[in-house]
């Protein structure tokens, strides 16, 4: 089981519909942010990956979902300066949870098509990503993305295929 989680509206949601369809379109005017957890199967190469999302506004308990979780897929919203250091110290509260010792983790930093972006490493900066990655014995992986032109839909179908 693949968990995503992250802040709320920092583009979870619509990150899943655009890897389970390149060709998705969002053409919501409103986006009603994910009350409760969502879950979503995905088909690769014949293998059925199952993926749950939780929102954001569920953080205190997102931990009751982390059995059985072998991936867990944090998504940050790159485009909102003041979210990416809330979302770092979100971020260690989950990594240090003893049901995910064994986990590997997956920064996803997406709405990278948003001019309002930060770059790669100055996000990093933010999240103090040099110092986690030296504190836990987890593989962290790190990739850019967007839900609007498809950057690193690859790299992250990849990364739920790779054991
Ligand atoms: N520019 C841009 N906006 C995005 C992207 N992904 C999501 N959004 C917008 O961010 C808002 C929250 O997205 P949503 O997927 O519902 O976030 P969630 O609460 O994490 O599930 C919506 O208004 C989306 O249209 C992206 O890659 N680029
Ligand atoms: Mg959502």
């Amino acid at each position: 089981m693949v968990l995503c989680i992250g802040p709320e509206s920092s583009g979870k949601t619509l990150l899943l519909k655009k890897i389970q369809d390149p060709n998705y379109v969002d053409n919501t005017t409103t986006a009603i942010p994910t009350v409760g957890t969502n879950i979503l199967n995905l088909k690769i190469e014949d293998k059925i990956y199952t993926i749950r999302e939780i929102g954001g506004s569920l953080a205190s308990i997102w931990s009751k979902y982390f059995e059985n979780v072998g991936k867990v897929m944090y998504v940050i919203d790159a485009s909102n300066l003041c979210q990416i250091s809330a979302a770092g110290v979100l971020l260690y509260t989950v990594v240090a949870h003893p049901l995910l010792k064994n986990a590997r983790f997956l920064i996803v930093l997406t709405k990278m098509d948003s001019s309002y972006r930060q770059m790669r490493n100055e996000a990093l900066l933010m999240l103090q990503m040099k110092r986690l990655q030296r504190e836990i014995q987890q593989k962290i992986t790190i990739i850019e993305a967007s839900a609007i032109n498809g950057l690193g839909r690859n790299d992250i179908l990849k990364w739920i295929v790779e054991s």
